[in-house]
C-alpha cells in the first residue's frame, strides 16, 4: 500500500501523524557498496520560474509544449516540420553539474529561487528478473521525478535520501531521467523560508541507479547495548522474502544466523563476542559487517559503542567523556561553496576539526549532512551531534508540519543509526518557547525514542537572563526556562553574550548559570564574526582580535559551569547566508568561522585549539 501511495502522492503525504513507524517505503541500506550505476556527471537543464511544467491550465499549456519531462526527441519533431511545437528540449539544454547547487553553478542562479528542471540520459543493463531504484541522496527542497515520461515519484525535503523503485519504468538500453526541483520554501515547508543559511537548491548529492535481486535486503541494523548484547535487524522485501534465514557476520569475530518471520524482518539479538574493540573518538575501530540472506548480500563498514547519561555526565563506552566540539554547516572551502560534499573535501573540514582543533565532536548543523561525511566521522573519530532543520519559526499548530517533521526525522534515523559516530539526535534549533511549540518537539523527542532507543536526545535551547530573588539574591542569572527540557537526555543551550546585545567582553566571566545539577548541559553554539585580516587592538566588533577576545572571555565563563560537558562554538568555516548584508564585512557572509571560507585561521581558532589541547589533557 505505501508503495502505491508513494507513486500516487508526496513520499511523506502517506504517513499519519500518529504513526511511530515512519519507514520510507525503499532504503537500500548501505546502497553505496551495492550494484550500481553512479549517474553523477553532467546534466541539462532548463529554468522554470513559472512552473510550466507542472502546471496544467486546461490541459494545453503543459500538455503540448512546455512538460520537460515528455520522452520525446525535440529536434527530430521539429525537422518534421508541420504544426507540432514545443517551448522546451531538455537535450539541447545547457550544461550543469549533478551533484551539486546551482547558485553556485552560473552568476544567472546565484539567487534563483524556483523550479528547474534536470535532465540525464543513461543506459542501462538488463534487470534479468531482477529489480533497480533510483536513490537520491538529496534534492533541496521538493523532488518530481519522471523516468521516460512516467512520473516515479515525488519527495519534499532537502537533506535526506529517498529511493524509488524503477523496475517496470526503466528500459535496457537508452533512459531519460527528468527530475524537477523545487527549491522554494514557504510557512509550511522545513526548514520555513527564514533561516540563516544560503538557498542552495538543486540535486546537491548523488544519485545512484541500484540493481537488486527480486528478494533484498532492503535494510540492516546492528547495535552495541549497554549491557553488552548487540542487537538489531534486517528486513527483506520480495516474494522469497518471508522465513529466510539471515546471516550476519561481524568482520571475523562472530556470525549469527536468525530466521525472518512472515513479513522477511529477522531480529538479531547476540552476545558481543569477545575482543570486539570499542568505537571511540580515540581508536575509531571500524568492522566490515556483512548481513546475507536469499542471493543478497550488503556490506557496511560499523563501529560499535556505547553512549549513554548519568547525573550529570555523558558517558562513551562508560566512561565519562567531554565534547570538545564545533559546528559546521555543509560548504567545502572556497570562494564559491556548492554544498557539493566530496570526500576530499568532507576530509580537510574533518582534519581541521580533528586535528587543528583537538576536537572529538562535531555538530553537523542545521539538517542531515551528506552520507560522506557521516562515514568519514565515523572512519576518523568524530562524535556527531545530527539535527534536522526545524529552526526558528516553524507552523507548530500545523498537523501536516508536524507529519514532515517526524517522516525527515525518521529519514534521518534510518539513514545513520549504523553509525557509531552519530550519538545525539537533535530535535530543533533555537525555537521560541510556546505551548503548541512544546507539544511539536515533544512529538519529535517521542518518535526518535520510538525509531532508536539506544541515542541521546537533545535540542539547542534558547537561554534567559533575568532577576531572581532567592539563592542569588536580586542578582541577574543565565538560565533555561524551558519544559522542553523533560523530554531532553542532554541539555544545550545557544549563547551569543558578548556578541548580540550589550555585554562588555569582560563581564562574561561574571555571569551567573542556573541549570539543573543533576544533567549534563553543552554549548551547542556560541561566537561572534570576525573578518580575517581585519585587525585592531581588541574593542571593536568583527576584528580578529574582538572575536579572540571573545572566545577567551566565554569559555572563561564556560569553565564556571560545574555541569558542563561539551561545547560546538558556532562555527568552523565562515558560510554563505543571503540574511548577512554588512557591505564591508559580510556581503552575503556569516563571518563566524574560525576559519575564512577559504580556509584562512583567525586568531580565534588558535585560542580553542589550545583550550581543547589543555582539555585533552595536553595531547
Ligand atoms: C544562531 C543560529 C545560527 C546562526 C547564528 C548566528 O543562534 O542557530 O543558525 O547562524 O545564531 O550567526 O547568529
Amino acid at each position: 500500500i505505501t508503495t502505491l501511495l508513494l507513486v500516487a502522492g508526496w513520499a511523506i503525504a502517506c504517513v499519519p501523524a500518529a504513526a511511530r513507524d515512519l519507514r520510507p517505503a525503499f532504503l537500500l541500506t548501505g546502497a553505496v557498496h551495492r550494484d550500481s550505476q553512479d549517474l553523477s556527471g553532467q546534466w541539462t537543464y532548463s529554468k522554470d520560474l513559472y512552473r510550466t511544467g507542472l502546471t496544467d491550465i486546461n490541459g494545453w499549456v503543459a500538455k503540448s509544449r512546455m512538460q520537460r519531462y515528455r520522452d520525446i526527441d525535440i529536434a527530430a519533431e521539429e525537422a518534421k516540420g508541420g504544426t507540432g511545437f514545443f517551448e522546451f528540449d531538455m537535450d539541447r539544454g545547457p550544461r550543469i553539474a549533478v551533484p551539486g547547487a546551482w547558485n553556485a553553478a552560473q552568476p544567472e542562479l546565484r539567487y534563483y529561487d524556483g523550479l528547474i528542471w534536470f535532465q540525464r540520459k543513461f543506459k542501462s543493463k538488463p534487470l534479468n528478473g531482477g529489480r533497480a531504484f533510483l536513490r537520491f541522496e538529496a534534492v533541496n527542497y521538493k523532488a518530481y521525478v519522471y523516468l521516460n515520461g512516467k512520473e516515479i515519484g515525488r519527495h519534499e525535503g532537502g537533506f535526506t535520501p529517498f529511493t524509488l523503485e524503477v523496475t517496470d519504468a526503466l528500459r535496457a538500453g537508452d533512459n531519460r531521467l527528468t527530475v524537477g526541483v523545487d527549491s522554494t520554501h514557504d510557512a509550511q515547508s522545513i526548514p520555513t523560508f527564514i533561516t540563516d543559511w544560503d538557498l542552495y537548491g538543486g540535486i546537491t548529492r548523488p544519485v545512484r541507479l541500484v540493481y537488486t535481486p527480486a528478494t533484498f535486503i532492503d535494510d540492516a541494523t546492528l547495535n552495541l547495548r549497554a549491557d553488552g548484547r548487540i542487537t538489531g535487524e534486517v528486513r527483506l522485501q520480495g516474494p522469497r522474502a518471508a522465513r529466510q534465514t539471515v546471516t550476519v557476520a561481524i568482520g571475523t569475530l562472530a556470525t549469527a544466523t536468525a530466521v525472518a518471520d512472515a513479513d522477511g524482518r529477522a531480529v538479531f539479538d547476540i552476545k558481543a563476542p569477545a575482543g570486539l574493540e570499542r568505537w571511540s573518538p580515540d581508536s575509531p575501530k571500524l568492522y566490515d559487517v556483512r548481513f546475507s540472506a536469499a542471493s543478497d548480500t550488503v556490506r557496511d563498514r560499523m563501529g560499535f559503542r556505547t553512549i549513554a547519561v548519568k547525573g550529570s555526565q555523558i558517558l562513551l563506552n562508560g566512561k565519562p567523556i567531554f565534547l570538545r566540539g564545533i559546528s559546521l554547516h555543509e560548504e567545502e572551502f572556497g570562494p564559491n561553496p556548492a554544498r557539493n560534499m566530496t570526500e576530499s573535501a568532507s576530509r580537510a573540514l574533518l582534519h581541521e576539526i580533528k586535528h587543528g582543533l583537538n576536537g572529538n565532536y562535531v555538530r553537523l548543523s542545521h539538517y542531515p549532512h551528506s552520507e560522506v561525511t557521516v562515514r568519514l566521522a565515523d572512519e576518523m573519530g568524530l562524535l556527531v551531534w545530527s539535527e534536522i532543520p526545524v529552526y526558528w519559526t516553524v507552523d507548530w499548530e500545523n498537523p501536516d508540519v508536524l507529519r514532515k517533521a517526524l517522516a525527515m526525522q525518521a529519514e534521518t534515523i534510518y539513514r545513520d543509526r549504523n553509525r557509531a559516530s552519530v550519538v545525539m539526535w537533535s530535535v530543533g534549533n533555537e525555537t521560541p518557547v510556546s505551548a503548541p511549540r512544546t507539544r511539536f518537539h515533544g512529538a519529535m523527542a517521542d518518535n526518535v525514542r520510538a525509531l532508536d532507543p539506544t541515542r541521546l536526545i537533545s535540542a539547542a535551547l534558547l537561554v534567559e537572563r533575568r532577576k531572581v530573588n532567592d539563592d542569588v539574591d536580586g542578582e541577574e542569572v543565565t538560565a533555561i526556562q524551558d519544559p522542553l527540557m523533560d523530554k531532553l537526555d542532554v541539555l544545550a543551550v545557544n549563547t551569543y553574550a558578548g556578541w548580540y546585545g550589550n555585554d562588555t567582553l569582560d563581564a562574561l566571566p561574571g555571569l551567573k548559570w542556573r541549570v539543573p545539577a543533576d544533567r549534563p548541559l553543552i554549548l551547542s553554539e556560541f561566537g561572534a564574526d570576525a573578518l580575517a585580516g581585519y585587525r585592531d587592538d581588541g574593542n571593536k566588533k568583527f576584528t580578529e582580535e574582538y572575536q579572540a577576545g571573545y572566545y577567551r572571555q566565554t569559555l572563561a565563563m564556560a569553565e564556571k559551569i560545574p555541569t558542563l560537558r561539551g561545547m560546538s562554538p558556532w562555527i568552523l568555516k565562515d558560510f554563505r547566508s543571503p540574511r548577512r548584508e554588512h557591505p564591508v564585512i559580510q556581503n552575503g557572509w556569516n563571518r563566524k568561522g574560525l576559519l575564512s571560507e577559504t580556509g584562512v585561521r583567525k586568531q580565534a581558532f588558535g585560542v580553542l585549539a589550545d583550550y581543547y589541547r589543555a582539555k585533552a589533557g595536553g595531547r
